[in-house]
């Protein structure tokens, strides 16, 4: 069973957004393409209550971009992105959302950030999204979505280190710094990861 994962593609993402990944709206109509390829298609959803620690505003005297102890972890600071309810939280209105099947939000405990779509960044709670997985008969794991060196990138890492058959679709990614995605790509080689391209999957299936 292979599973479509689809991390954060959602408004504050993309150009015009609150943390905009550089051509992230590029991956709308690769990913649309890629769905009905799947056995099961889930997402995340980088979902933060207004008061998140991971956001800048919330650090008086702070920059975004700084980065900071937060109870214990190494924080970026952010802009505002993904508050819970507002337009920025809600997935690209391109995006065909109809084949997904669940949505796993994360990020919304105020006191820790949530970069994967398994666990939060102290890995102390789970999202469920592995026994979700699972429970789904899924043994592979194709994961796209924004941004590359963030959240795609640690969503990767846990499911390989979950035991899944874990892929990266380049090109239905964008990162938001090209030479920190270049070093999470060789991080991720190194682990099983297989890196291909959204060509890869719809010339096989067209077989
Ligand atoms: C992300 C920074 C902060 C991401 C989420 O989806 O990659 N990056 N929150
Ligand atoms: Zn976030």
């Amino acid at each position: 069973m292979k599973a479509l994962i689809l991390v954060d593609i959602q408004n504050d993402f993309i150009p015009g957004g609150a943390l905009p990944v550089p051509e992230g709206d590029k991956i709308i109509p690769v990913v649309n393409n890629l769905l009905s390829h799947f056995d099961l298609v889930v997402a995340t959803q980088d979902w933060h209550p207004r008061n998140h620690g991971s956001f800048a505003s919330n650090h008086p005297g702070k920059k975004v971009y700084d980065v900071i102890d937060l109870n214990g972890l190494e924080q970026i600071l952010w802009p505002d992105h993904c508050v819970q309810g507002s337009k920025g939280a809600e997935f690209v209105p391109t995006l065909n959302t109809n084949p997904v099947e669940a949505i796993f939000r994360k990020g919304t405990d105020p006191a820790i950030d949530s970069y994967s779509g398994f666990f939060d960044n102290g890995r102390k709670k789970s999202t469920g999204l592995a026994d979700y997985l699972k429970g789904r008969g899924v043994d592979e794991v194709f994961v796209v979505g924004l941004a590359g060196e963030f959240c795609v990138n640690y969503t990767i890492l846990d499911a390989a280190e979950q035991g899944f058959k874990t892929y990266l679709i380049k090109d239905a990614t964008r990162p938001l710094n090209r030479e920190q995605f270049e070093k999470a790509m060789q991080n991720m080689r190194q682990k099983g990861v297989v890196i291909i391209q959204s060509g890869d999957i719809l010339k096989e299936s067209d077989k």
